[in-house]
């Protein structure tokens, strides 16, 4: 697995182009729009959306708000601090030991929650801030409802079947800022000479659905099947659709929950700026395959979860671990 620098990886280095689907949103016929979309859930486990609908100037202003953020003395930014794992963080990923090149901010997206960190940040700016990640997030998950929809149509079920985890009062999603400031070569390892080095380890996401806006610098990488690292082109008008390991459990494996991992930023003076909205479930939600999505012949993969469960036991191990393993039903 490759997570911090001291892990060794399981996956070899190959770097390989392919062609990651981009479905327009505003383009075809809904049902063909769906097709493509489970299409690419089926054999990526990712792609791109664009003509979404979520406003420009809802995504711009997130982005300076963030950066506004990130160029904040660090002791400012260490006052965001919350619960293990959410508030500032830098370099340190997660619970478990997890490092990175990277400073991030991880929030609940919950209103109250949002407000509170608003105000850690600076008391000036704090109803700005707030109102800035309430309107991104409230678009954003209003996208990401429109494409579990759409998925759960392309598989002939009823929308709500996705849908109703992300609109439930109870949601538990999350927003994350990730900034990569340039790399300066004054490191001497051999990964920051080979290009190498990990900002981001790899991992798949726990939640349903994640929804990941970049700027234009590059870093995003996925895993395909056949283990090669795949580089995803950045495009600041496009949204990264990431499959979660729920819905991996909720389409009986159907869906692929994408292993993908973000490396340092070492292309440009300029920072990476990653704006992630993840998508899940209310804690106490049992996790598992709908019975008008299992196929007679194939049996549910993985026992019955709630969303709490799995939360502690993702937490509890590294990020490069396959953490659904230990809920699968056969091995
Ligand atoms: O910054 C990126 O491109 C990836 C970030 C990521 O995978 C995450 O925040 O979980």
């Amino acid at each position: 697995m490759v997570v911090a620098t001291q892990m060794s990886p399981i996956h070899v280095e190959k770097i390989r182009e392919i062609k990651i689907p981009t479905i327009d949103l505003s383009g075809k016929e809904s049902s063909q729009v769906s097709k493509l979309i489970v299409e690419a859930c089926e054999e990526y486990g990712f792609f791109k959306v664009i003509n979404h609908g979520v406003p420009h100037h809802i995504i711009k202003t997130m982005k300076d708000e963030s950066f506004h953020f990130f160029r904040k003395p660090l002791p400012e930014k260490q006052r965001v601090v919350s619960t293990k794992p959410f508030g500032y963080g830098n370099k340190n990923i997660g619970l478990s030991g997890d490092t990175g090149e990277l400073e991030y901010l991880l929030l609940q997206t919950n209103p109250n929650a949002i407000d509170h960190n608003s105000k850690l940040i600076s008391s000036s700016i704090a109803s700005r801030f707030s109102s800035t990640v309430d309107k991104y997030v409230e678009a954003v998950r209003g996208l990401a409802c429109e494409i579990l929809a759409l998925m759960a149509k392309g598989m002939g079920v009823p929308p709500s079947v996705f849908t109703t985890f992300l609109t439930d009062n109870d949601t538990d999603s999350l927003f994350r800022l990730n900034h990569y400031p340039p790399l300066t070569a004054t490191s001497s390892s051999s990964s920051f000479h080979r290009g190498n080095t990990i900002g981001f380890g790899e991992h798949s996401d726990p939640q349903i659905l994640t929804l990941l806006a970049s700027n234009g610098v590059p870093g995003l990488q996925i895993l395909s099947g056949n283990g090669n690292w795949v580089p995803v082109n950045p495009d600041p008008q496009a949204f990264c659709v990431i499959v979660g390991d729920l819905l991996q459990v909720m389409t009986n494996g159907r869906f692929k929950s994408v292993r993908h991992r973000a490396m340092a930023n070492m292309s440009t003076r300029e920072g990476r700026l990653s704006m992630v909205f993840f998508g899940g479930p209310p804690p106490q939600t049992t996790i598992t395959c709908p019975p008008e999505l299992l196929k007679i012949n194939k049996p549910p993969l993985y026992k019955p979860f709630t969303w709490a469960e799995y939360k502690s036991h993702a937490y509890a191990h590294r990020l490069g671990e396959s953490r659904l393993d230990h809920f699968k039903l056969f091995s």
